[in-house]
């Protein structure tokens, strides 16, 4: 791929964001992620990936994996990225992520990745496969925003660690090799930051549980989704009020209020006097509709893969040429030969 310049409102801030292409995202990812991707778009240069090579830490069939990607894809697209607006592609077809990882690998330390509380799960979920990329991975995430000089990195809270050891990693290059990466700062929303497990709250909702009640999954249908809540796991109060030791009912308050945007003193109001049931029947209803138009858009994006591959390559050429002057940069300042 050649070098050219990329137009690039340089007046406005850089968000770059990734999501893995593990399985149909989850309420939890959408509340607490790609929701807030999409009003993002007007006031920031906004860069979206499907992480593919994050994806590779766990074993995957590969034509399963290749298919998922794609469906991934469209899925962004269906909740409201736009790939005129911004620039949406898949991680392993922009080598530079891959190529800057290695140089930010020299600068961060065993002990840090030991330290990785996702790390430490995913070895214990994986005991037969605790591969170098598992160890690895919060390099390649660090290369991910750092390629692109983000400002700012919207994610959930389990990513807070993650992005924490990027900015160390950027400010220990910048001390090394003088000025170069930006420091990203992590944003991330106030409610629905950490949507929980419906049939274990107090652990969160992964697309990766192998309990299928336990996570709504953003295309499931109308009848699902309310069955889903109906069998969600409460307590044996009656009331709905958000309160210690109420780790059902809090998880579906918040995603009430993320649904319908009350807050959570209307939400006690609102179901005052009634019990449990009505306010499962409710939550499902609002999520079911609130999710209605991606389900429909995706249908129609899937449905026409010519053009997901057109907006894909696209992504990709814009994304390597912005990422190639940045690694440029670091690859002279690290010392590395110009052979341009
Ligand atoms: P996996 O189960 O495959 O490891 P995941 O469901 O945790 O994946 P990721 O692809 O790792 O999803 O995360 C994508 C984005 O969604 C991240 O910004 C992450 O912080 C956010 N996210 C994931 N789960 C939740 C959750 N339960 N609540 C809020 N945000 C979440
Ligand atoms: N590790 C993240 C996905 C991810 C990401 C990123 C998020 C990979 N690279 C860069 C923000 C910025 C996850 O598991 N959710």
């Amino acid at each position: 791929m050649a070098e050219s310049n990329e137009a690039i409102n340089t007046t406005k801030k850089v968000i770059f964001s990734g999501i893995q292409p593990t399985g149909v995202f989850t309420l939890g990812n959408y509340l607490g992620a790609i929701k807030n991707w999409g009003p993002l778009q007007d006031e920031y240069n906004c860069i979206y990936s499907i992480v593919d090579e994050h994806a590779l830490t766990v074993k995957r069939d590969p034509a399963t994996f290749r298919k998922q990607t794609i469906e991934c894809y469209a899925l962004l697209l269906a909740c409201g990225l736009d790939p005129e607006k911004s620039i949406v592609f898949i991680q392993s077809h922009n080598p530079n992520h891959a190529q800057l990882s290695w140089i930010l690998s020299c600068c961060t330390q065993f002990g840090e990745l030991t330290r990785m509380t996702q790390f430490k799960d995913k070895s214990q979920k994986h005991p037969d496969d605790v591969n170098a990329g598992l160890f690895t991975y919060p390099v390649l995430m660090a290369a991910d925003i750092l390629v692109y000089n983000a400002d700012l990195v919207p994610i959930g809270e389990d990513q807070k660690q993650h992005l924490e050891l990027a900015r160390n990693i950027a400010v220990r290059f910048n001390q090394r090799y003088g000025d170069m990466f930006t420091v990203p700062d992590a944003y991330i929303p106030k409610t629905g930051a950490r949507i929980k497990s419906l049939q274990d709250p107090t652990k969160k909702m992964s697309k990766s549980d192998d309990n299928p009640n336990a996570c709504i999954l953003i295309l499931d249908d109308k009848d699902t989704i309310i069955r889903k809540f109906k069998r969600a796991v409460t307590d044996s109060d009656t009331e709905v009020r958000y309160a210690e030791g109420k780790d059902g009912i809090n998880n579906l308050m918040t995603i009430y209020s993320c649904v319908t945007g009350k807050n959570m003193d209307e939400i006690e109001s609102e179901f005052s006097g009634k019990g449990y049931g009505d306010f499962k029947l409710a939550v499902g209803e609002a999520v079911a509709d609130s999710l209605e138009p991606v389900r429909t858009e995706y249908a129609k994006l899937i449905a026409d893969k010519a053009y997901l591959k057109q907006c894909y390559t696209d992504g990709a050429q814009r994304a390597f040429r912005l990422s190639n002057k940045i690694l440029t940069k670091a690859s002279r300042k690290v010392g590395f030969v110009d052979y341009r």
